[in-house]
């Protein structure tokens, strides 16, 4: 339990009908009667006024009034003792009640410290606090959804099955350690190998599903690049429904990276429109296509499009990654040329029209193959890249368990390397929920939340 009481505004800043001062910690009853003269009663929602807690002066010390709201510890978010003050919502207000709670005692908290403590309290697991970071700066309802999930512990609850499935498994392979005699026989009674593989595949399952929850919650950033001209700037707007970039027919139109949100089946992208790529353009244009080239190094994906109506030239694309590339074919009502999906000299090409609109929803089905999302199920839940990393990570250990298993069971090695393996697998896994996490990772994880949460 922390030994300090922090306190916060857990509302937006600006004005609104009503601001929230959240407090949590040892001091929050005597807080409590220093602020609104007296501690309401458990869950409550009680009348109160709120005074400045540094002047002593009588009436007219009142700031405003409103209602407080007593959550003792255990049953409350962070597990301490918890007060909410709700004041009317306005910058000044707000600031004056908080103002009052720190002159009661309070410290202000840091950004994350609430979920922080709720954590180290054991009211939320590490995956179920960034949740709630995750829920609140959800993109799209489908990101909203299944941070709600995880929040409700559906991750979590998967990583646990699969920790206690290698937990099993590793306590009986060291057991058999012990058995030197015996230790071959008794690693192929237990059917450690279809044990083993069974973990190998629901750990890919999971991360599979972990990858899609990564990319639900950050987005798909994907670059529009080409030849001036070629009508990137109209894909980007017809993509996203709206005329944000400029079109016109003289080439080197776009100078600068323009950035639109869309969502395809309810996967948020982030769309990156670019300059012309093209050799001896003057210098504005050539600052241009340098961003163009920088944004082609993050992005997920890559639209390569092209006027149909000329040649195409491979050398001009092919630099590209070829599992994030697709070919785009615009123009095809003036080429001629019939809208359709193809492989065309190993990559993905997709004939359309940003005119008619021909086309186009072949390319938002193959921009979604290509990112290997999928569309969103309804039982995804959110993740981040870090789980996904420790996931793909425990997938290494497993299938080099595997190899040594094999390795053993010909040879008649020590089953050590194996033992240490799955002890690899196991503390990565434990990353995840943060039972085996180090202060660093706390506090890198706490301090991208908001203050107040
Ligand atoms: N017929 C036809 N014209 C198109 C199509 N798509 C774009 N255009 C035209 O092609 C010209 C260039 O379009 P933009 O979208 O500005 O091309 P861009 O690739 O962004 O060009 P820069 O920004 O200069 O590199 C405009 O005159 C568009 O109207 C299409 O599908 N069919
Ligand atoms: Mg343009």
């Amino acid at each position: 339990m922390s030994t300090d009481t922090i306190a916060a505004i857990a509302t937006p800043p600006g004005r609104g009908g009503i601001c929230v001062i959240r407090v949590s910690g040892p001091d929050v009853r005597a807080i409590a009667k220093a602020v609104a003269g007296f501690c309401p009663g458990p869950r409550y929602a009680t009348l109160s006024r709120f005074r400045d807690a540094s002047s002593s002066s009588g009436a007219n010390n009142i700031i405003d009034e409103g209602i407080a709201l007593y959550f003792p510890a255990p049953n409350s978010f962070t597990g301490e003792d918890v007060l909410e003050l709700q004041g009317h919502g306005g910058v000044v207000i707000s600031d004056m009640i908080l103002n009052s709670v720190l002159q009661a005692g309070a410290r202000m908290a840091r950004p994350g410290e609430f979920s922080e403590r709720a954590f180290l309290n054991n009211k939320l697991d590490l995956v179920q606090a960034e949740a709630v970071a995750d829920l609140i700066d959800a993109g799209s309802r489908q990101a909203a959804r299944a941070a709600l999930r995880t929040l409700e512990g559906e991750f979590s609850g998967q990583i646990r099955t699969l920790l206690e499935e290698l937990v099993s498994l590793r306590t009986y392979i060291e057991a058999s350690i012990d058995f030197v005699d015996e230790e071959i026989e008794l690693l192929q009674s237990g059917d450690i190998k279809a044990k083993l593989d069974g973990l190998v595949a629901t750990t890919d399952r999971i991360t599979a599903s972990a990858g899609r929850g990564c990319v639900l919650r950050e987005g798909l950033h994907l670059a529009i690049v080409g030849r001036p001209n070629a009508g990137k700037s109209s894909l980007m707007n017809a993509l996203s429904g709206r005329e944000s970039a400029i079109v016109t027919d003289i080439p080197g139109t776009t100078r600068d990276v323009i950035r639109e949100h869309i969502v395809i089946a309810g996967i948020p992208v982030q769309v990156h429109d670019t300059a012309g790529i093209r050799e001896g353009a003057r210098e504005i244009e050539e600052e241009g296509i340098r961003r163009a080239r920088d944004i082609l190094t993050s992005a997920d994906l890559v639209l390569w499009v092209h006027d149909d109506t000329t040649d195409m030239r491979r050398h001009e694309y092919e630099k590209y990654q070829a599992d994030t590339l697709i070919i785009v074919r615009n123009k095809i009502d003036r080429s001629g040329r019939s809208p359709g999906k193809q492989v065309e000299e190993g990559l993905p090409m997709v004939a359309l029209s940003t005119q008619t609109r021909q086309g186009l929803e072949l390319l938002r089905q193959e921009i979604l193959r290509a990112a290997r999302v999928g569309s969103y199920q309804e039982n995804d839940f959110s993740a981040r890249r870090r789980h996904l990393q420790a996931l793909e990570k425990t997938g290494t250990y497993l299938l080099r368990a595997r190899t040594k298993l094999e390795e053993q069971l010909n040879t008649g090695s020590g089953s050590e390397l194996l033992a240490e393996d799955l002890r690899l697998a196991q503390n990565t896994l434990n990353e995840i929920s943060g039972e085996f996490t180090t202060d660093d990772l706390l506090g890198k994880i706490f301090t991208g939340f908001c203050i107040g949460k």
